[in-house]
């Protein structure tokens, strides 16, 4: 009995841990992964840190997800590619710090402008500009919130039933 409260208690810390330090960011927001839309602007201003995710809105075969090094990004080649994705939606999670790459592989949509850099900090230590600004990213890690909460009071109830 104890070591289950224990337990218990344990899930309820590594829960609450995870849905207050990671982050998921909607690429695009509303407009999604698509062409015609500026990301460097959408990431700028946004303070990336290690375990915070990336999710890319797209419908399988319209677009892909493919991280590349720096100078295939200048150069929008997906040949040398890190991974790739042609499935959406698709959620990346940034687990280093550090620039990471992402373009679209389907032909001109690249050149086109849909290319994403996204520069993770090594996750202490916050933001270095404006820390007065009201940002979005806690509203949105909100409502990631209720999901994450419902899937972990689920465990606890079928634990508690055991
Ligand atoms: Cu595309």
């Amino acid at each position: 009995m104890a070591s289950r409260s224990a337990l218990i208690a344990l899930l309820v810390a590594v829960s609450c841990a995870a849905v207050a330090s990671a982050t998921t960011y909607t690429v695009g927001e509303g407009q999604g992964w698509t062409t015609n839309f500026d990301y460097s602007g959408w990431a700028s201003g946004k303070n990336f840190a290690v375990g915070d995710k990336l999710l890319f809105n797209f419908a399988s075969g319209t677009h892909t997800v493919t991280e590349v090094s720096k100078s295939d990004y200048d150069s929008c080649s997906t040949s040398n590619s890190i991974s790739d994705s042609r499935n959406g939606p698709t959620t990346i999670t940034l687990n280093s710090a550090g620039t990471h790459y992402f373009i679209c592989g389907i032909p001109g949509h690249c050149s086109g402008g849909m290319k994403l850099a996204v520069t993770v900090g090594s996750g202490s230590g916050g933001s270095p500009s404006a820390p007065g600004t009201p940002n979005s990213p806690s509203a949105s890690a909100r409502m990631q919130a209720g999901p994450a909460l419902a899937v972990a009071a689920g465990v606890l109830v079928k634990l508690a039933l055991f």
